[in-house]
């Protein structure tokens, strides 16, 4: 059966503006009378959250495998726990990354048959209906969040050269994918951002965003 509901996923590099904008078109759909969902990964559930705890917090980063199980782990829980339910009640779900995070960041150390391995035990073949790829320079992105004064997580930490090879993974993905993953430029005001999210959903979705702003 076909869930009513339409799922949305939002990625990006750190500090692309996936939280400022996952907000933003929450408000934007809830003032056309949508019911929305706002989550994040890795967590969305108390199991998530605590095995988010452990994957960005942890001293020493656990090897890539025990890295990508505990976001399937974690993906699991959240999937069965919140994104499912709520697509079955015709809800419109946001989630601040999901399994294009996974093939991006832990594609750098595992073969893509083991990652999509990972991926579909944690899924259970859930895909997003729209994928929104916020993109700009990882120097950007590193430097907004900087801006934050918080101590950076275990990803945060890593060299620029890494971010780099995220962004281009990401964009790959986006040209294997060009029906699900839509490119944003990020490198924008936030409202500019927000202004071509919103018109790419009414373009790639059935939603009404009417009375909106849209
Ligand atoms: N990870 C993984 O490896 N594998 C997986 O499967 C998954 C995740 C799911 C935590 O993610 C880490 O988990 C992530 C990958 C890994 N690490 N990295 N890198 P996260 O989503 O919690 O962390 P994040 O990407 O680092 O989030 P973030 O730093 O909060 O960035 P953001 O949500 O994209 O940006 P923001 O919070 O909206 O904005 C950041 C700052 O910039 C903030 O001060 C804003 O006010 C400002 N901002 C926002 N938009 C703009 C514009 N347009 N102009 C100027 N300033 C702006």
């Amino acid at each position: 059966m076909i869930d009513p509901g339409f799922f949305i996923t939002f990625e990006g590099g750190e500090g692309a503006g996936k939280s400022t904008q996952i907000r933003l078109l929450a408000e934007t759909l809830r003032a056309a009378g949508h019911e929305v969902v706002l989550t994040r990964e890795p967590g969305g559930t108390p199991l998530a959250e605590a095995i988010r705890g452990l994957l960005l917090n942890a001293g020493e980063p656990p090897e890539a495998m025990t890295q990508a199980l505990l976001f399937a782990a974690a993906r699991h829980d959240h999937v069965s726990r919140v994104i499912r339910p709520a697509m079955r009640a015709g809800q419109i779900v946001l989630c601040d990354r999901f399994t294009d995070s996974t093939r991006a960041y832990q594609g750098e150390a595992l073969a893509e048959d083991a990652l999509e391995a990972t991926i579909l035990l944690g899924t259970s073949g859930l895909v997003p209906d729209l994928t929104l790829l916020l993109d700009l320079p990882p120097e950007a992105g590193l430097g907004r969040a900087r801006q934050r004064g918080v101590a950076g997580d275990a990803f945060e930490r890593a060299d620029l050269g890494f971010h780099a090879r995220v962004r281009e993974r990401f964009l790959a993905l986006a040209r294997r994918e060009p029906d699900r993953i839509l490119v944003v430029d990020a490198d924008r005001p936030a409202e500019a951002v927000a202004a071509s999210i919103r018109a790419l959903v009414a373009a790639h979705s059935a939603i009404d965003l009417a009375g909106a702003g849209a």
